[in-house]
């Protein structure tokens, strides 16, 4: 149990003076500066220098109670770590955020001012990276042993700036003046081999022997980022690994070399951690990808085995009962023919035991059911990157195919269907069937996501081992997403249920009893209204263009993407305006319309959707005729920081992907606990948030799964909605003039193009009218702000099931079977 509250940390020798001494001391010591010259930086630098103190003095006995407890311990495997900023989340956690605002408000600082000087951690696309993320803060907030390991990219996602209403791609260099919370921990350096041929052998006794003689070898360096539990007590640590140069390269097998080309392989080497692949659900196929896979997998299970040896010697006997791994996605799954390599090429393990091991080891989460998502590499790939990772996954799916035969004897389909290797063209490694073959778990991100990963991705796996499939839906931390980035509505929530909801989400459910109690409607819209007041100046600042607080303010923020259907949105903004136009006295509340979004750099109709809605954006936000009725807002580089500021903003979420598409989404869950109303299709887990609001405080409209999977067996024609919705057709026909592109007729047209010619795979305009009409009743809801203010406060009540504190408990109990280990 955790006993302490951030609370009792107060009574720690840490008082305001001991706070600012720490802070003044690394201004002269750590930045040789002083009060009078130091800039918001230098303040901020210290201030985390400060901070960072407490952090490594818990680090410390967060490690020593795991070794002294012999603890099993989960190893989250993740290509992506989404962290965002730590400072103002590590002293919410430690509980000094307060005394340290007011330690340096007395030194004449704003904490709110510094803490703008930290650049987002980006490394992450979205979703997946940012579940990682939350993940982990519950991990340490439970008290579980737990590590994150994943790569230290020098440049996370690109920096999105917005010129002449296009996407531009800039790097972000995240860690140019440095990164005050990570410790670079050069004892634990790892060397891993890549390319290069192997040696079949024979042993003393005639049993066959493979080595693999790599071609060049390199370095992964480890950064530490200690992870501070809620209540400051544990803190794991996340561990991110940057690749550098060996020295080692045999030129024999490259057959050349030289001084100069040694200077190449270095330049290679310290490719592999430089940057992010900013495609999310899509596979790009590229061999850098796949050694950054590798390269990250390979680390940390060397890290993980140079740690149980030092416990347990050379006996695996135990590896199984103190080691689970994660794999987040199938992108660290590589790591199931490596653990294979280590136990029977280097601890000489027979096959079977060492298969025995593997498979106890790992688990997996699929994030996706999109065809383009499900990871595949080219055999003649990995044969040049892995060759002998290539030779044990045949091995693997040789034997995997011999229990198929047994289960569907003769029947060719099902083997071609559930094998590692798919036949074709090009040969091809499916990670998705090597993850699932390889671990004893394999799950899925929200009901309706799971019963699909079962029924329609995974329907044989599913019957040969009816156990290892399961759901545990996601969740988010209500620390970082309620308590530090909307502290209003925190103390609000304080103030009349007390303080320790934030470690029992469930605990909301007491607002149940206030959401019609007129003063705490009040209350509740208030600080909605203030929050909005905020978003207004930055939305100045970041755009120039002036918004009322009193609109509605109606956010779409996350990837862009066709599935997620920022398009619906962008033809539902363009009808509003149609009708304006056509009748002035359109009777509608002012709306603020907000979009957040990156592009694939690759995505060429993604990025022409951006396009679109800042042309349509131009047009609309400077026509008098409207009356400011509308105004549509994109705010550029999207991202961990800016959601902060965004969500305790928002009136209204828009959770529209087409029903069967979205894994599960977790921005729905984190804008609804801050009091947003959804507008949503039943997708992913809305479908769960629908159950624990009540649909009478949902704006549920759309297609079904199963009516969309109809419409895709039967046949579908946009046109048909095309030609009996003139209002659709008017808007749609706009895309080709040069209404919202001045000068530049049909700049729009690939959206139009999309949606009729290339079929609309995504079911836009059969979901347009339905869509349109929740819109209407979202706009009526708006006009009575009693039963408005009621809705959204029993959102913010009804939002404990999405805690990832109870996600991760589910997985501690269906998957990972951990004790907590208490940190004094
Ligand atoms: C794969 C191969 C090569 C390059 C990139 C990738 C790649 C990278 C990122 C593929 C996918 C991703 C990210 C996927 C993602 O964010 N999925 C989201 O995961 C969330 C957490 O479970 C869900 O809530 C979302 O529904 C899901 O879309």
């Amino acid at each position: 149990m955790i006993s302490n509250s951030p609370k009792s940390i107060k009574t720690k020798p840490f008082n305001k003076k001991v706070i600012k001494d720490a802070i003044v001391r690394h201004l002269h010591c750590s930045l040789g500066t002083d009060e009078n010259k130091a800039n918001n930086h230098a303040w901020w630098k210290a201030t985390c220098a400060a901070v960072q103190e407490q952090v490594l003095e818990q680090v410390r006995k967060t490690q020593k109670s795991h070794y002294l407890n012999d603890t099993r311990a989960v190893h989250y495997f993740s290509a992506e770590f989404l962290m965002g900023r730590l400072m103002s989340n590590n002293l919410h956690n430690l509980g000094l955020f307060e005394l340290t605002e007011m330690a340096l408000r007395e030194l004449g600082i704003s904490i709110v001012d510094i803490m703008e000087e930290e650049s987002d951690m980006a490394l992450g696309n979205g979703g997946l990276g940012r579940l990682a993320a939350c993940f982990i803060d519950s991990l340490a907030t439970l008290d579980y042993p737990a590590i994150g390991y994943g790569l230290h990219y020098e440049n996370g996602l690109f920096r999105q700036e917005i010129k002449n209403g296009k996407q531009i791609e800039r790097p972000d260099s995240w860690r140019d003046y440095g990164n005050p919370w990570e410790i670079c921990r050069p004892e634990s350096i790892q060397e891993i081999p890549l390319y290069g041929f192997v040696e079949t052998k024979y042993d003393a006794n005639g049993k066959i022997e493979k080595e693999w003689h790599p071609g060049s070898i390199v370095k992964g360096l480890p950064w530490d980022i200690p992870i501070v539990g809620y209540g400051g007590k544990t803190v794991n640590i996340l561990r991110l690994w940057q690749s550098q140069a060996s020295g080692y390269f045999n030129w024999d097998v490259f057959n050349a070399g030289g001084y100069v080309d040694a200077q190449k392989e270095t330049v290679q080497a310290e490719t592999i951690s430089k940057v992010l692949y900013p495609n999310d659900e899509t596979q790009a196929g590229k061999e850098l990808r796949l050694i950054q896979q590798y390269f990250f997998s390979a680390c940390s299970l060397k890290d993980i085995i140079r740690r149980y040896k030092r416990a347990n010697g050379d006996d695996w006997k135990r590896f199984t009962s103190q080691v689970v791994i994660q794999l987040n996605d199938t992108h660290p799954a590589i790591a199931i023919p490596e653990l294979m390599r280590i136990l029977v090429d280097r601890a000489k393990l027979e096959w079977e035991q060492a298969w025995e091991i593997c498979t106890n080891t790992f688990a997996y989460t699929n994030h996706t059911l999109l065809p383009e998502a499900l990871e595949k590499w080219p055999v003649s790939m990995v044969a040049k990157i892995l060759p002998r990772h290539l030779e044990i996954i045949y091995e693997i799916n040789r034997r995997f195919m011999i229990e198929v035969e047994k289960i569907w004897p003769g029947d060719d389909k099902k083997k071609q269907k559930l094998s590692v290797i798919e036949e074709g063209h090009e040969k091809m490694v499916c990670m998705g069937n090597l993850s699932v073959i390889g671990s004893f778990a394999v799950n899925g991100v929200a009901e309706v996501h799971s019963s699909l990963v079962k029924k329609s991705l995974f329907p044989e796996f599913h019957q040969i081992w009816p156990r290892k499939l399961t759901n545990v839906t996601n969740g988010i931390t209500p620390r970082r997403w309620l308590k530090v980035c909307n502290p209003k509505l925190a103390k609000l929530i304080d103030k009349n249920i007390g303080e320790d909801w934030p470690l029992h989400l469930d605990k909301l459910q007491q607002l149940t009893n206030l959401a019609e109690d007129q003063k705490f409607q009040k209350q509740f819209m208030k600080i909605k209204y203030d929050n909005k007041v905020s978003l207004t100046k930055e939305i100045l600042n970041l755009t120039a263009i002036k918004v009322d607080p009193k609109a509605i303010f109606d956010v779409q923020i996350k990837r862009l993407h066709e599935y997620k259907r920022q398009h619906l949105n962008l033809l539902h903004i363009m009808a509003l305006y149609h009708r304006l136009l056509e009748n002035p006295d359109y009777k509608m509340h002012p709306r603020v319309f907000i979009f957040g979004a990156k592009a694939a750099p690759g995505y060429a109709l993604a990025k022409d959707i951006i396009y679109g809605i800042n042309q349509v954006a131009q047009k609309v936000n400077n026509d008098p005729r409207i009356n400011n009725k509308i105004k549509v807002i994109f705010l550029p580089n999207y991202r961990v920081s800016l959601a902060e500021k965004v969500i305790p903003a928002a009136d209204v979420s828009e959770q529209i992907s087409t029903a069967g598409k979205e894994a599960s989404g977790t921005g729905n869950m984190k804008l609804s606990l801050n009091g947003a109303l959804t507008i949503g299709t039943l997708d992913g887990a809305n479908i769960e948030i629908a159950e624990e609001v009540g649909t009478e405080n949902i704006f549920i409209f759309g297609l079904t799964v199963d009516e969309v999977r109809d419409l895709d067996e039967n046949g579908y024609n946009p046109f048909d909605y095309y030609k009996t919705n003139s209002e659709l057709k008017a808007i749609l026909d706009w895309l080709d003039t040069d209404f919202f592109t001045p000068g530049k007729p049909g700049a729009l047209a690939s959206i139009k193009q999309s949606l009729l010619a290339g079929g609309d795979p995504y079911k836009v305009l059969a979901d347009f009218d339905a869509y349109s009409k929740a819109q209407a009743k979202v706009d009526a809801a708006y006009g009575d702000k009693t039963t408005w203010a009621k809705m959204a406060i029993l959102n913010t009540a009804r939002m404990g099931k999405f805690t990832s504190d109870r996600a991760i408990e589910e997985y501690v109990d269906k998957i990972w079977k951990l004790q907590k280990c208490s940190v004094e």
